[in-house]
């Protein structure tokens, strides 16, 4: 018999996913951070980028030092570059990193004003290049972190989330839509409730990442808070 956790997640995973369908069909153009039965904590906003802005970036882009990813042991096919508070594999602790280039703060700057809370909060910054065929595989971003603020750029992919306790459910799990130029926000249930990926990318494909440090970790079983 499943957990009333469980059962509500399920229901909430459901109802946003017969959301998600039907604002598929209408190619999520419309904002839904209103949308009432998405999981907690998930919000998407289109158009966040005006096209002009986004042309910037990507030409920033071209003069980044991506480098591909690695978690534990393997090496990953999308290249990213961080800043801020990052994750050393070597010693596992997190440290400081480069500091945010100017261009990058302004971005952080404007995220942070349209989400009412001070630039710095947001302590690390990840960009993330994926060239056609390259996908990010399931997992849930460090505990370390606490909200997660996604930027999409160049081209638009399809983000999956599946409920971190019984990722096996595929009626459970839902698919997101992200537009170029969209914005993301994960905090919550969704944060720390689900997992997501985004299967190979159709085209080349770019994403801001804006992660807060948690402000406290708390005993196993509880969810930490952004
Ligand atoms: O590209 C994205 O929008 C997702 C990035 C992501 O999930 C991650 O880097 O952990």
């Amino acid at each position: 018999m499943s957990r009333p956790v469980e059962q509500q997640v399920a229901r909430e995973s459901k109802a946003a996913r017969s959301m998600l369908l039907r604002m598929s069909t209408v190619h999520l153009e419309g904002d839904l951070f209103a949308a009432p039965c998405l999981p907690r904590g998930l919000e998407y906003h289109a158009d966040f980028l005006s096209r002009d802005d986004e042309q910037a970036l990507v030409a920033r882009f071209a003069t980044l030092p991506f480098r591909e990813a690695t978690f534990q042991q393997y090496t990953a096919r999308r290249r990213v570059v961080r800043y801020g508070r990052v994750h050393d594999p070597g010693t596992r602790a997190f440290v400081d990193g480069e500091p945010l280039p100017a261009w990058l703060a302004d971005v952080r700057s404007c995220v942070a004003t349209w989400r009412n809370v001070p630039a710095e909060r947001f302590v690390h910054a990840l960009v993330t290049e994926y060239r056609p065929g390259t996908p990010i595989g399931w997992h849930r971003d460090k505990p370390e972190y606490g909200m997660v603020i996604g930027l999409s750029l160049a081209s638009a992919c399809r983000m999956r989330f599946r409920p971190y306790d019984y990722p096996h459910d595929r009626r459970a799990a839902i698919a997101l839509e992200l537009a170029p130029r969209s914005l993301y926000v994960m905090e919550d249930d969704i944060r720390w409730r689900w997992q997501h990926s985004i299967p190979p990318a159709r085209a080349l494909r770019y994403s801001i990442t804006l992660r807060t440090q948690a402000v406290r970790r708390q005993a196993e079983g509880e969810r930490a808070v952004t």
